[in-house]
């Protein structure tokens, strides 16, 4: 069977999630990278059953996930993690949650896999016109939703067996306006795209790794509650 890395599962309402049962579905062993302020309520929501009822498959049985890694797909190694978050109360109780930590630590327990998926996307200053965004607010964006794909490939690439396959969510606000999609995530998105075919160029070459991106329909998850969608 397959192996199958999710990095942004942190209830059961979002793409990851949906995802990660598709894939548990077809057989698929299931990891996940869960955001680190996350991680607590996620896991205790998981052990006291809150999910069950969405972890049933199509067959009755239940949605194993094999393990759950804390992750912040912003920061790539423990020499990137400013003072204050390490000191930060949400963070200090995980370790290794770094983009590099991950793979080595997936590496350590499962030797190798075979789908990444990218479910995952952050943009502090959504709500904000593009032409009203800050510096920061809009570098974060980027940092969060469209970097983090880039680290995340280059750090498991090396784990990934060859034939297998990486994928993220984009949103057509990258190439048409839709108003209330600000403080760069248009951007954030556009790149992603950009990114995708030049990282499919090369994953392709050095290991016969496909490479995409789908354009998401709407969905009622947390992120896009948070921004009115
Ligand atoms: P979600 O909240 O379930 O997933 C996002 C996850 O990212 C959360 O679990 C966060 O904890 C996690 N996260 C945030 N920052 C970090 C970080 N630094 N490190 C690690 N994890 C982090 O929301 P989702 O399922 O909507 O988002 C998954 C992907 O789908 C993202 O790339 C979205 O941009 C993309 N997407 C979602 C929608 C949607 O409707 N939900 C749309 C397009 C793309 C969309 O907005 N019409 C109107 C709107 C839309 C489509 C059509």
């Amino acid at each position: 069977g397959k192996r199958a890395f999710i990095a942004g599962v942190a209830d059961d309402n979002g793409y990851g999630w949906a995802i990660a049962k598709s894939l548990a579905a077809a057989g698929a062993e299931i990891l996940v990278g869960t955001w680190v302020p996350a991680l607590n309520i996620f896991e205790s929501s998981l052990r006291r059953g809150k999910f069950d009822e969405s972890r049933k498959l199509q067959d009755g049985s239940l949605m194993e996930i094999a393990k759950v890694y804390p992750l912040d797909a912003v920061y790539d190694s423990p020499e990137d993690v400013p003072e204050d978050v390490k000191a930060n109360k949400r963070y200090a109780g995980a370790t290794n949650w770094t983009v590099q930590e991950v793979a080595e630590s997936v590496k350590k327990d499962f030797g190798t896999i075979d789908i990444l998926v990218h479910s995952l996307a952050n943009g502090p200053e959504v709500s904000k016109l593009l032409s009203e965004t800050s510096r920061k607010g809009y570098l974060a964006a980027l940092s969060a939703s469209s970097y983090s794909y880039i680290s995340l490939l280059k750090h498991f690439l090396p784990i990934m067996n060859p034939d297998g396959s990486a994928i993220s969510l984009t949103y057509i606000a990258s190439e048409r306006i839709i108003p209330g999609y600000g403080g760069g995530m248009s951007s954030a998105k556009a790149a992603l795209e950009s990114d995708t075919r030049v990282l499919a160029f090369e994953a392709g070459r050095k290991k016969r790794i496909r490479v995409n991106t789908i354009s998401a329909g709407p969905l009622g998850s947390r992120a896009a509650k948070a921004i009115g969608f």
